[in-house]
């Protein structure tokens, strides 16, 4: 039996709901889960969010997507110059979270920095496709800016279908009523569990769906 394909939204340091999620879906060996990127900052667990992750390549095809935090965190990390900053975007409760016993910050685990620098920019099946913020809709996705892949929200404006006819798969834009944005060519699943609403875990093909909030608790439609 071939595997699932199964998206989870914008994490934001959602450690219970990531857990609550991956129990409820169960992924095995030949399952993927793609993680739509925003898997820090915000949310105070983020350093427990990518344990879960490293983890979760023992039991499953793990995906991890690049979001825009993950970027802003990158680039703090190596010392690179950045418009906004990451501190005020949420990077405070991301440091936070690696606080060790003595109580003395950073630096962040050298294993956790190398296996976010692996995350790409977008993932592909025959049917679907998978990016953190946003698409072009006319260009071919090999060639699509990471700007709009990582940066650029559905508020300004919701794309056409894809040129490839596949159903695009997104996070990024915060559906506060957390509620799952379909417009058939276009879901998107970032249904703000950090502020209050839901983490949420797609089947792709089958489009079940399973919600999870910041204390873990489950809801399935
Ligand atoms: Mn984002």
């Amino acid at each position: 039996m071939p595997g699932r394909i199964i998206a989870i939204g914008d994490i934001h340091g959602c450690a219970a709901a990531l857990r609550t999620l991956v129990e409820a879906t169960n992924p095995r060996a030949n399952d993927t889960l793609i993680t739509l990127g925003d898997c820090v900052d915000r949310g105070l667990q983020s350093s427990q969010v990518i344990e879960q992750l490293l983890a979760l390549r023992e039991t499953c095809r793990l995906v991890p997507l690049l979001g825009n935090h993950e970027e802003m965190m990158l680039n703090f990390v190596d010392g690179r110059p950045q418009p906004d900053d990451w501190f005020e975007c949420g990077g405070a409760e991301t440091v936070e979270s690696y606080r060790d016993a003595d109580g003395k910050f950073f630096p962040v685990p050298p294993e956790h920095v190398d296996f976010i620098r692996t995350w790409g920019d977008c993932f592909e099946t025959d049917t679907h496709f998978f990016v953190h913020a946003n698409y072009e809709a006319e260009r071919p996705l090999a060639q699509q800016h990471w700007q709009t892949m990582r940066w650029q929200s559905l508020k300004f404006g919701i794309p056409d279908p894809h040129e490839s006819g596949k159903i695009a798969v997104v996070g990024h834009t915060s559906l506060k009523n957390g509620e799952i944005l379909d417009l058939g060519y276009l879901v998107c699943i970032d249904t703000y569990c950090w502020g209050g609403g839901w983490l949420t875990a797609l089947d792709a093909d089958s489009g079940q769906t399973w919600q999870a909030d910041r204390d873990g608790r489950l809801r399935q439609p």
